[in-house]
């Protein structure tokens, strides 16, 4: 099901990245290269080429297109077509001229200035866009791979979540089916574990970024219990019950929150889906 979104003629989007010209090149993504192209309307879009050779490389173009055709949320990447030629897909979303948090936090190119202020509404934004995707999508999507580089910044610094290749809705999975997978970092112990893989694994993925934000430090690769026992004791005693998005987001949503107490939900959002009871404070 492609909704509304409409199949483009790929000698446009030919035309509107000179041919795919590197000096159009965007950015790197895992699933392809990003252009930057302008459509017969001189509307500027982004344009990412997949090869879909592979049935998986397919079915990822295929789920992305799907799941991005039925989403309307400013805190998620809106897409505006897609087009197919030979073994290539292309999925066409609007500009997001400020590129990646990840490359706004890490990057050299941008050299990062991200205030405070900013940081806080770039983990609203995300928090809104999760809650989406997991309180008001019927059934609830799980987005699989959430990270920095999949925020998106547009030209106001609005974030928007992206890359819906690995995305799942609720209801559909099927833990014995789906293959692991997520960014080393970002995934959940209880999916890296068990393949127990619910919307609080994004939640996990969530907790993560927030610390990025605040840290400005990439996640670490795997978390220790001695991690776990330096972050808990910021932690707000009376949040840390089993986390439900709700509980972490509710908070960050009502806007009256400052770094420490950001800080404090992320520890929280991250020691809350630990598998019981040994990261536990
Ligand atoms: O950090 P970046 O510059 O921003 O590198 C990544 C790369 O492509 C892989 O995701 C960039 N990118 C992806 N989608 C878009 C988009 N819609 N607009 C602008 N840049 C994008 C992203």
């Amino acid at each position: 099901n492609k909704g509304s979104v409409s199949l483009i003629d790929y000698k446009i989007l030919e035309k509107g990245t000179n041919n795919f010209e590197d000096d159009k090149l965007l950015g790197k993504g895992g699933f392809g290269l990003v252009y930057k192209a302008v459509l017969e309307d001189e509307s500027s879009i982004a344009v990412k080429k997949l090869d879909c050779a592979t049935d998986d490389a397919q079915k990822e173009f295929e789920n992305e297109v799907g799941l991005l055709s039925k989403f309307q949320h400013p805190n998620i990447i809106s897409i505006v077509g897609y087009s197919v030629h030979e073994e290539m897909g292309f999925i066409i979303y609007e500009l997001m001229s400020n590129g990646s948090l990840e490359d706004l936090l890490h990057g050299t190119s941008r050299g990062s200035s991200l205030n405070w202020h900013l940081r806080l509404k770039i983990a609203l934004d995300t928090a809104r866009g999760l809650e989406y995707l997991h309180e008001f999508c019927k059934p609830a999507v799980i987005h699989r791979d959430l990270k920095s580089s999949n925020i998106l910044l547009d030209a106001n610094f609005n974030a928007k979540l992206s890359d819906f290749g690995l995305a799942v809705a609720d209801s559909s999975h099927n833990k014995n089916k789906l293959k692991l997978s997520g960014t080393v970092g970002y995934v959940a112990p209880e999916y890296l574990l068990d393949g127990e893989l619910t919307d609080k694994s994004d939640v996990y993925a969530f907790g993560v970024v927030l610390l990025e934000l605040l840290l400005g430090r990439r996640p670490v690769e795997k978390l220790t219990p001695a991690h776990c026992q330096s972050i808990v004791t910021w932690a707000m005693p009376q949040l840390t019950n089993r986390a439900v998005l709700p509980t972490i987001v509710d908070p960050v949503i009502r806007g009256s929150v400052d770094e420490k107490y950001l800080f404090q939900v992320a520890a929280v959002a991250i020691l809350c889906i630990q598998p019981e009871p040994s990261y536990r404070p």
